[in-house]
């Protein structure tokens, strides 16, 4: 095999340790009766391949698909080129596509997670507030105890990394079985050249939209997109659904701290937001500016907890499921700490400047993708 030089592909198929790999985790999964269990396979789908070839296989794919996927140019195959997808014996192909299946369904039944989890940090806060006297603590607990607030980082952290491998399967089986060419410049979800103008035009868009149903705007505040000087775009290894998640979030709180600054029949005097985009050697810095009057330094620290939001009405289960629901302009307030979280996965972080009583700086930091290791602590 020609392994990449790329530390995403190295942790794909390095990881192994008690959540995923091929011990316990997946095992795991498959004795629940959650997917079908091929009863003639009791090894891995890697395992086996190896066993039908005699290969060493191991440093190629964990998870036994075999994919052609081209990296910043490089060819990258995890069998040996005498290897193609016909050597495989049945069993392994059924197995696969039992493992594809399931791993859909997982990914599938965790979609809620985000909610549920703010759901049971409110009925915490909830709690604090019957039992804490106000006497004894005036202020009952506005940040989460230090341990609950890493744990949730913890916490989301992996699951955004484990997300992103489900993804990054499906996306690559997908490409392999349909054998329609996947776009020369996708590599399962990853995409060697990820446009920042065609996703902060998309980001741009969809958070727009949603203040102007928020608000019942007839037109939502402006955005100016900002390139480089002299360039008209700019692209780097990177997921463009995580990149338009981050964007999409600060995005909104731009344009609600703007129209709630100055009020919704204000359009004349609403500020522009501006996306600067700046281009650096390690670094691509995404700016998204605001004049909505900004955050005083005390109120700094709870933006990045899982407790605090501005939402004045806090939204109930039954809402997510009325069909007149309107996608909310601010929610559980995760948006803030889950995006710096998707920013450091990949090397980045996400930072906030403001200046109390004109506006906010967000300084998204973005690594090019291929130098980063992956962060889980
Ligand atoms: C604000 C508060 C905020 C958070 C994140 C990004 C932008 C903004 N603007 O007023």
């Amino acid at each position: 095999p020609t392994p990449v030089d790329s530390p995403y592909l190295r942790s794909t198929i390095s990881r192994s340790g008690p959540h995923l790999g091929n011990h316990g985790f997946l095992r795991g999964i498959f004795g629940t009766g959650a997917a079908p269990h091929p009863p003639t396979v009791q090894s891995t789908p890697a395992e086996v391949v190896k066993k039908a070839h005699n290969l060493d296989i191991t440093s190629a794919n964990s998870l036994g698909v075999t994919t052609k996927a081209s990296v910043k140019g490089r060819y990258y195959n995890p069998l040996p080129p005498e290897v193609n997808l016909s050597d495989i014996p049945p069993q392994v192909t059924e197995y696969n596509a039992a493992f594809l299946k399931c791993v859909e369904t997982i990914k599938r039944r965790h979609d809620p997670v985000v909610s549920t989890i703010a759901y049971g940090v409110l009925e915490l806060k909830e709690h604090w507030r019957r039992t804490s006297s106000p006497l004894i603590n005036p202020q009952f607990p506005r940040l989460l105890p230090a341990a609950v607030q890493s744990f949730l980082d913890r916490f989301y952290m992996s699951r955004i990394g484990i997300r992103m491998l489900i993804g990054q399967h499906i996306a690559l089986s997908q490409a392999s079985m349909s054998h329609s060419s996947n776009p020369e410049d996708h590599v399962g979800i990853i995409c060697t050249r990820t446009s920042i103008r065609e996703v902060a035009s998309h980001a741009i868009e969809d958070a727009r939209s949603i203040c102007r149903d928020y608000f019942g705007l007839y037109t939502p505040p402006t955005v100016d997109l900002v390139m480089p000087k002299g360039k008209s775009d700019v692209e780097f290894m990177y997921i463009p659904s995580h990149l338009h998640h981050m964007l999409f979030e600060l995005l909104k709180n731009s344009l609600r701290a703007t129209v709630e600054r100055f009020g919704p029949d204000a359009e004349d005097e609403w500020p522009v937001v501006k996306v600067i985009v700046a281009e650096g050697e390690r670094d691509i810095t995404v700016k998204v500016q605001d004049e909505g009057g900004g955050i005083p330094r005390s109120g700094m620290p709870l933006v990045w907890t899982y407790m605090y939001t501005t939402a004045s009405t806090p939204m109930l289960e039954e809402d997510y499921n009325r069909n007149d629901f309107n996608a909310p302009l601010a929610g559980f307030g995760y948006g803030l700490p889950l995006s710096r979280l998707y920013a450091r996965y990949f090397g980045g972080d996400l930072k906030l400047i403001c200046m109390e009583g004109y506006g906010t700086d967000a300084y998204l930091h973005l690594s090019r993708l291929a130098d980063s290791p992956e962060p889980l602590p």
